[in-house]
């Protein structure tokens, strides 16, 4: 135990760690959710504006001001993001505690389902099959769904949406109390949202945000390169900003893997 950091710090040096990259670029084109008009105020989409290049407005430097909302791009979900998780203390950008945020990843691989059917669900016994394979999924584990879907669907169809609504993979109500009940730390996906495209019209609407959210759990959402991790054995790296009392936001995902 004495040895752990020092063990990882030879891997990382040697190469034999290998540092995986799961964020999308963040950038104007960058797809965000859009939730119907009658129902809901939208997220503007991702802007940027030079405050100076190496120029008369700034002669030897360099920046942006950016505009953007906090759920957009790859980012992550706070529980307070959601009204069943308004009430935890300790639930937002702010106040989460720094532990929770690196972790051992369970990937499970719904990208073949998925070719076949861009509304598959995820179930709680999809998660038990993996568990038979690969192990149990340990509490505070994070749980991510790989879809292959920015490789599958492209940036211009990454909403997938027709005049029924969007169409994208996700979890089913059950799958996520199955999670809840093994104390997961947070449930992440390749799509816009944590939940399904259709998910709003489930029987209980928006089942990862709902009730990941009410049991104090977080969400990860437009992921890319899980292909890239193993079933088990990655750790992922996931500070959203401080943003105080912030619901979510744009981060940088790492994840470390045995080369
Ligand atoms: C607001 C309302 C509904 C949804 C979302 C945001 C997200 O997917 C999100 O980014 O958290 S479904
Ligand atoms: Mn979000």
């Amino acid at each position: 135990m004495g040895n752990v950091l020092n063990d990882l710090a030879d891997g990382l040096l040697d190469g034999s760690v290998k540092v995986v990259d799961l964020t999308q670029v963040l950038g104007p084109d960058t797809p965000i959710i859009h939730l119907p008009e009658e129902i809901a105020v939208n997220s503007p989409p991702f802007s940027m504006k030079e405050i100076s290049k190496y120029d008369d407005n700034g002669p030897a430097w360099y920046w942006n001001t950016i505009t953007l909302g906090e759920h957009t791009g790859t980012h992550f979900d706070a529980p307070i993001h959601w009204v069943s998780g308004k009430d935890y203390a300790d639930g937002g950008c702010d106040t989460l505690p720094a532990q929770n945020l690196v972790g051992p990843a369970c990937v499970i691989d719904c990208s073949v389902e998925t070719a076949a059917d861009p509304d598959y669900l995820l179930t709680a016994d999809g998660v038990k099959e993996w568990e038979a394979k690969h192990g149990d999924i340990k509490a505070g584990s994070w749980v991510l769904m790989r879809t292959d879907w920015l490789k599958l669907v492209g940036l211009e169809n990454f909403l997938n949406a027709d005049d029924t609504g969007p169409h994208s993979p996700g979890p089913t109500d059950c799958c996520i109390n199955y999670l809840i009940e093994k104390d997961v730390m947070g449930w992440g996906v390749e799509t816009v949202g944590t939940d399904a495209g259709q998910a709003a019209m489930f029987e209980t609407p928006f089942p990862a945000h709902s009730m990941m959210h009410g049991a104090n759990k977080y969400g990860l959402a437009s992921l890319t390169n899980l292909d890239q991790l193993p079933p088990t054995g990655a750790i992922i790296i996931v500070p959203p900003l401080k943003i105080e009392n912030g619901s979510g936001s744009p981060l940088r995902v790492l994840a470390m893997t045995a080369a």
